[in-house]
């Protein structure tokens, strides 16, 4: 048994932490873990939390229970213009949490425990790495239930497994189980559900013993090939930041307060 930390109190999440991992896991089981305008705002919170607090290596996001990972938007706050918050503000706030996933420094695994259906398919989706319980069940359901995806949901996701099995999930809004799963790399591995922890808990120690800024880099390099501007952006943000780490950085900065001329004759050029 491990013992997990909580790092803030919330509604519809749990936020905790154990040996350098922030777990977020969606706290409806009621509703199989199906996200309303407040989850997805808790999300956005805790994914900001993960990003600044400096004992986070690795994050893990999960569904409470051994039934569902997440049944996408919650049909009962679905309305008008997207899903009704308590404000009565129509939002489609969980492309803000799939934003921050894809942009967040560190590693994030979706530790699919059960249904990843409709919108909460996509969440794992958009995961670097997505480990799933062997009772997990995948698919998305917008075009019978009135809604669709066409962003992360259906590029990023044809990206992964390709254009073909793309559309045959989104067509046909079939569910697929975890060896379909598996076999079409839509997850990195499937493991007992009383395993599943243990599993994710691993990956993550195995990814704390390398360099966290190759890391970094390399998802910022795998995201930018298909970011566009947007993954440029965040690619040419962290080498601004090692450039920063530099003394040829810090000398024309210095030299301009120093009122004289920078000297950069003196760094090396490599070839
Ligand atoms: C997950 C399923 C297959 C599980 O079936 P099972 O085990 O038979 O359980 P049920 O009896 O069906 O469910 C138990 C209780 O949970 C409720 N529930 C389940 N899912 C939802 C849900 N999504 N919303 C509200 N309630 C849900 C059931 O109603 C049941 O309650 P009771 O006991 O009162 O009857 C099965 O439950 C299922 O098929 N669920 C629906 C899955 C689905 O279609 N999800 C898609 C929802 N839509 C989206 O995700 C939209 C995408 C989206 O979010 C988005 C996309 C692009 C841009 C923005 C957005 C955005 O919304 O922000």
């Amino acid at each position: 048994m491990r013992n997990w930390e909580t790092i803030k109190e919330y509604r519809e999440i749990i936020f905790d932490f154990y040996g350098g991992i922030g777990r977020i896991t969606i706290n409806r089981e009621r509703y199989r873990n199906a996200f309303t305008p407040l989850t997805t705002a808790e999300m956005s919170d805790a994914l900001r939390i993960c990003r600044e607090d400096a004992r986070i290596n690795v994050v893990v996001l999960t569904g409470a229970g051994d039934m569902a990972f997440c049944a996408g938007g919650d049909m009962h706050c679905k309305g008008h213009g997207g899903y009704i918050d308590e404000g009565g503000v129509p939002r489609l706030s969980v492309l803000d949490v799939q934003k921050q996933i894809r942009s967040l420094p560190k590693p994030v695994i979706a530790a699919v425990n059960g249904y990843a259906i409709g919108g909460g398919h996509v969440l794992h989706v958009v995961c670097d790495l997505s480990i799933a319980s062997e009772n997990a069940i995948f698919g998305q359901t917008g075009p019978k239930v009135g809604s669709f995806d066409a962003g992360f949901g259906s590029s990023y996701l044809a990206s992964v497994i390709g254009q073909k099995r793309a559309r045959e999930i989104w067509f046909m809004c079939r569910q697929y189980d975890a060896k379909q799963a598996l076999d079409w790399g839509l997850v990195n591995c499937v493991v007992p559900l009383d395993k599943l922890e243990d599993e994710y808990v691993a990956w993550a120690e195995r990814m704390q013993e390398l360099s966290p800024l190759a890391l970094r880099m390399i998802k910022r390099g795998l995201n930018a090939e298909l970011d566009g501007q947007v993954g440029i952006q965040e690619f040419a943000g962290d080498m601004t930041m090692l450039y920063y780490c530099l003394d040829e950085a810090q000398e024309g900065g210095k030299a301009f307060l120093e009122k004289r001329k920078p000297d950069f004759s003196k760094y090396p050029k490599f070839p």
